[in-house]
């Protein structure tokens, strides 16, 4: 029997690294065996979402960038300054957070979907084509995100003009002018390449990029015990090895763009430089409580929590 699980990013990429892992556990541990569709062989994130509510495929890797809409609580990865920084803080962060591991699975079954893991892909840095110092700087620019409602105010918040595309447009809206930056973790930006058509990086530190694994929850609950066991310790074995994997991978993706582009600029902003994004923290804040009500602050509430856990 097969299994179809479709991800985000290429074979090559964290996405895929992680679904690589995750099949050779299957396929080495039991019959069973995966069949993996990277981005672009079955359309876009939200494709791939709605072939695996139909039962289509039976796992699927897709951002909270792009489940905001279907679970509005998991917008909340897009607070500002929110989560720990790159680090053993971050990895933990990731195992033991209450948010994570028993809050959202709970949110996500409610749309038939379970949740396995989830798990960072790295700092998410700005890619413009001007200079990007101060909220200023971002006026008037159109800056493309993900198709998440409060990551459009974050950037609304930033000063930008903010662009929600799906991934398939990002290099030619770059290309064409028709946006004028965009935000994502560094081995993405090298890996697709987006270092040709912007020519600043920045770190602002405010956040990382966080993604999640699941399944079809109809199909899940369908399996025996031992197999539901068997894919979770598939994912316990991915999951370490997609941290380990990622130690030193923002630096040298970085060292990979300044060898074919050496003119590209790199700023990595000071705490002062930082201020002003930290201060529009609050409001990106106060607009996820208006979206999410009770069940949100609940949800906000625990992620300090266990972000304190860890940075204490
Ligand atoms: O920016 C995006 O849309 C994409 N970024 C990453 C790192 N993974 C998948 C996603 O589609």
């Amino acid at each position: 029997q097969t299994w179809r699980y479709a991800f985000e990013e290429a074979i090559d990429e964290v996405q895929g690294v992680f679904a690589q892992q995750f099949q050779d556990y299957i396929e080495a541990n039991s019959d069973y065996s995966v069949q993996l569709f990277p981005f672009g062989t079955l359309g876009e994130s939200d494709d791939i979402m709605e072939q695996t509510q139909a039962g289509i495929l039976q796992f699927v890797n897709q951002s909270p960038g792009f489940t905001g809409a279907l679970i509005p609580e998991a917008q909340v990865f897009f607070v500002p300054y929110l989560l720990p920084q790159e680090g053993e803080a971050l990895n933990e962060f990731f195992r033991n957070s209450v948010a994570i591991n028993e809050m959202f699975p709970e949110l996500y079954a409610q749309h038939g979907l379970e949740l396995l893991t989830m798990y960072p892909e790295g700092e998410v840095v700005m890619t413009t084509k001007q200079p990007v110092r101060s909220p200023a700087d971002l006026n008037e620019q159109n800056i493309r995100v993900m198709t998440n409602p409060l990551l459009v105010e974050s950037y609304r918040a930033f000063g930008a003009v903010p662009t929600p595309l799906p991934w398939g447009e990002v290099y030619g809206g770059l290309q064409t002018n028709m946006i004028q930056g965009q935000e994502n973790p560094m081995f993405f930006v090298e890996s697709t390449r987006m270092y040709e058509v912007t020519d600043y990086i920045t770190f602002t530190g405010h956040n990382n990029f966080t993604t999640a694994f699941m399944a079809n929850k109809d199909f899940f609950d369908g399996l025996s015990e031992d197999d539901q066991q068997l894919i979770r310790d598939a994912v316990e074995v991915a999951f370490d090895h997609i941290l380990e994997y990622q130690d030193g991978l923002t630096e040298s993706a970085l060292e990979t763009i300044l060898e074919s582009k050496p003119e590209m600029e790199v700023v990595i902003l000071s705490e002062e430089e930082r201020q002003p994004f930290m201060d529009a923290a609050e409001s990106v804040e106060a607009e996820f409580i208006r979206m999410t009500g009770d069940s949100g602050q609940a949800i906000l509430d625990q992620m300090k929590a266990d972000r304190d856990a860890v940075t204490d």
